[in-house]
């Protein structure tokens, strides 16, 4: 059957990237009139080449979900009742506009979700929105995931949003802690159809070694599985980092004459050997010795961490280990090591290095003065920001994509907070866990009803690639894009009736404007009134990408280049384009001031001491410590909605090993209580050799059975929400991220 994009009718085959995770898979969508028939991948898709996963081949039982939001709901008497969008828009203008009188706009908090990142118009929209906030109350998804990374790319290399990927398709050795990449598919590292180019791995003769409390599904796979403790990861890769240099292992390679602060790292490891971390990881010392040695003597290696590392109390220390260990291997931007993505809408930047470097601390929170970090603040303190009274208190909020409620820590404080704020908008699909608390929620339309293009990932990802899809169906209400406009428009005071159109034409003059400032380095003898013209056709994100394509590094420079990418060329490719693997980018992409990698930044090694201290002081280690885990057929805190992923056994159990169960009194299939200091929870028990004795899993997102959420079926596959134990009273000093591993918990029988 030919594909056929056209809106007349739907029937047909469509083809375009799957929105719901970082592996940007291709899918091939069958639509018959209004229905999708069944969701594949798509075989002919060059990057994933057919892979999909459970979730992907529902989005079609996502498109169709009743529960669902179509249109918009206001609260009218305490109730949550459908209204038009224009009347949303005039509610939204007079209560945020009531609370900024009172209160001045450093009361509001913006907040955005892991979806934000995944469709095209809110990764356009969302810088905007950001400004048009303008709060400093700002949280994202980040600080309960990645920050740690952000920090480490920007004090070493400049760049915060520049991550090392390893380059799993060429390694000989892949070194991944805390990552279980056969379950998630991949996290800053988007490389679709993972269990595919693991099975090559052995067949070019390299090695995986996982290193997990649990023995993961990844971990089952490995050639080697290293358990260790939770929250210990930092003092195991500081002993690697001193055994290379107690062994004579160190070796810069090409940027020898690119690294500062070597003596420096040299002393910070010097206490961390292989003995003194054996008892605190619980990994004996010929395996450390081995590992660093192998990682050394590797042709090429990479070491990866992930949620599983940079979600403790020393996640930054940890990613610092990883990006010193890549370094100091030689395996830094190095074919099979670690590298750096291309996207196609980025220009590629070849000249000398050096920049502006990196800072942080810009501006502190009021209650517990965090400092900024990416200009945001800890997702551990925004209960404390709405519950203390005072000047710049948060007493409304916007949250888009987001369900803190259950993704961040302690979450029963949190939801009494978002019980208690004046005005809150929600940008989000479903009345869920924390929408139900919105007073306006604005629903997205679904995904299939626009334009498809991964925007955000292709930062991350192995390859450079690209696809462009149109809208598969009709959209019923506004566009994505239109929705933000007017939020952005309220904000800024223009009025709940704000035509979108004026942002749409703002950004593209802006965008223009940016391109064609001779300040930047235009790209070839751009003229204002043909780019706009050749624009003139498009909608207003397709402007926004087409300008992008068209003067990143493979752009045709508007007819300049010929060969070259625009949205139309890509548009008669519907599987996609490769453009290549990752290539050397550096030294040119070093932004340090000092355009050399720096190694021993002054926030990390005055965060070091408190490593140190624990070196010197480890805590007692007789109680359970809790860690958490993802499941193919969840996402996050969302997706439970679709009958076919949270149907047959619940999945929300509590792993605990044999033994320890034993010890406990506790059977399989009973229940137990589990107890943190922030909270308690009721769950079954599920016995696993897998687990590390000692250590407790839970899975995240789940606990849907609170009042006043409609989403029929998650309600009756509720499970219980993992962050009632996760404590907000411990961060990640140096990046605010959140602990969510590695929690202290009591576990008790129930009769
Ligand atoms: N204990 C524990 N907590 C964790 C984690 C953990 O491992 N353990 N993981 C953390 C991580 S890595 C992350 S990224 C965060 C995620 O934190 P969040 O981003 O808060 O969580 P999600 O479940 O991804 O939230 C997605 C929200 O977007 C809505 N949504 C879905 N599609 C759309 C759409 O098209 N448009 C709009 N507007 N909304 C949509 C959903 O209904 C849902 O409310 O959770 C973190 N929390
Ligand atoms: N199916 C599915 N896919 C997803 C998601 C989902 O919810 N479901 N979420 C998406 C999101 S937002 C993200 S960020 C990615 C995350 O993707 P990953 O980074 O792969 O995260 P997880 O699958 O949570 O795996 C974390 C691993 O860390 C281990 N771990 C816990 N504590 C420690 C520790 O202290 N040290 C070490 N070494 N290991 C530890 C856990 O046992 C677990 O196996 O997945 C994405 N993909
Ligand atoms: S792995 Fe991720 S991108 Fe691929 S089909 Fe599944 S959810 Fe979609
Ligand atoms: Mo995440």
């Amino acid at each position: 059957m030919p594909a056929d994009q056209t809106q007349q009718s739907a029937t047909g085959i469509h083809f375009r990237t799957c929105p719901l995770c970082e592996a940007t898979c291709g899918l091939a969508i069958e639509v018959e009139g209004d229905r999708v028939v069944r969701v594949r991948g798509d075989a002919q898709d060059p990057f994933s080449r057919g892979f999909i996963c459970p979730k992907g081949s529902t989005l079609g039982e996502l498109h169709h979900d009743p529960d669902r939001l179509r249109g918009p709901l206001v609260r009218r008497d305490g109730r949550l009742e459908e209204a038009t969008w224009d009347e949303a828009f005039a509610a939204i203008e007079a209560g945020l506009g009531a609370v900024f009188e009172e209160h001045g706009r450093t009361s509001l908090a913006l907040l955005l979700g892991n979806p934000v990142t995944h469709h095209l118009a809110p990764a356009l929209y969302v810088g905007p929105l950001v400004r048009a906030c303008a709060t400093p109350n700002f949280f994202t998804a980040s600080t309960v995931d990645q920050m740690p990374q952000h920090l480490v790319s920007g004090l070493l290399w400049g760049d915060s949003n520049v991550f090392p990927i390893p380059d799993i398709d060429r390694t000989d050795h892949l070194l991944m802690l805390g990552a279980n990449p056969l379950v998630s598919n991949g996290s800053l590292m988007t490389a679709p159809d993972f269990p595919g180019r693991l099975k090559e791995l052995p067949r070019r003769g390299g090695r995986l070694v996982v290193v997990d409390p649990r023995r993961s599904e990844t971990a089952a796979r490995a050639d080697e599985h290293i358990f260790i403790k939770p929250g210990t990861d930092v003092f195991w890769l500081a002993a690697l980092v001193q055994t290379l240099f107690a062994e004579g292992l160190v070796s810069l390679g090409r940027f020898e004459p690119f690294v500062a602060g070597l003596d420096e790292i040299r002393e910070s490891v010097a206490d961390f050997t292989p003995e003194r971390v054996a008892p605190i990881c619980g990994v004996d010392v010929e395996t450390t010795r081995r590992e660093a040695r192998a990682l050394a003597g590797a042709a090429a290696a990479a070491v990866y961490g992930r949620v599983g590392s940079h979600t403790v109390e020393f996640g930054t220390a940890t990613a610092w280990m990883t990006a010193v260990l890549n370094l100091l291997t030689g395996n830094f931007d190095r074919s099979g090591g670690v590298m750096t993505s291309s996207p196609i809408t980025s220009r590629i930047d070849d000249g000398e290095p050096g920049g502006g470097g990196y800072r942080i601390g810009r501006w502190k929170s009021r209650v517990n003065g965090h400092p900024e970090v990416n200009g945001e603040f800890p997702a551990a303190s925004l209960a404390e920001e709405m519950e203390t009274p005072g000047k710049g208190q948060i007493r409304a909020a916007i949250t888009v994509a987001t369900n803190p409620v259950r993704s961040y820590p302690n979450s029963e404080r949190l939801d009494r907070a978002f019980a208690h704020l004046d005005f809150h908008v929600a940008f989000d699909i479903y009345v869920n866990e924390t929408t139900r608390h919105a007073d306006v929620i604005l629903p997205a339309p679904s995904t299939l009803e626009e334009e498809a293009y991964e925007l955000t990932f292709m930062v991350n990802a192995i390859r450079s690639f690209a696809k462009y899809a149109k809208p598969v169906f009709e959209r019923e209400g506004p566009s994505e894009a239109d929705l933000f406009a007017r939020l952005v428009l309220v904000l800024r005071g223009e009025g709940a009736t704000a035509d979108p159109e004026i942002l749409h034409d703002e950004l593209v003059e802006e965008a223009v404007g940016a391109l064609l400032d001779p300040a930047r380095d235009a790209p070839g003898d751009l003229d204002r009134d043909e780019i706009m013209r050749a624009l003139e056709a498009l909608s207003p994100v397709e402007k926004l990408l087409d300008l992008k394509l068209r003067t990143g590094w493979q752009g045709d420079l508007f007819g300049r280049r010929s060969g070259g990418v625009s949205l139309a060329k890509l548009a008669e490719h519907p599987h996609g384009v490769d453009f290549g693997p990752m290539v050397e980018r550096f030294p040119a992409r070093l932004k340090t001031e000092s355009g050399k990698f720096e190694l021993a930044p002054q926030v990390l090694v005055e965060d070091w001491a408190r490593v140190h201290s624990r070196l010197e002081a480890p805590l007692a280690s007789d109680g359970l410590l809790l860690i958490g885990r993802r499941h193919l057929r969840s996402n996050n805190t969302w997706m439970h909605n679709i009958e076919t992923l949270v149907s047959g056994r619940s999945r929300c159990t509590l792993l605990i090993h044999p033994g320890d169960a034993e010890r406990l009194g506790l059977a399989k299939g009973a229940f137990c209580e589990v107890r943190s200091r922030v909270g308690s929870l009721r769950v079954e028990v599920e016995t696993s050799e897998a687990m590390m004795p000692g250590v407790v899993s839970l899975p995240h997102g789940w606990g849907h059975d609170v009042a006043g959420l409609r989403m029929e079926v998650a309600a009756r596959h509720a499970g219980v929400a993992s962050n009632l134990l996760t404590d907000d009273g411990v961060i990640d000093r140096a990046s605010g991220n959140a602990v969510l591993n590695g929690i202290p918990v009591e576990v008790v029988a129930l009769a």
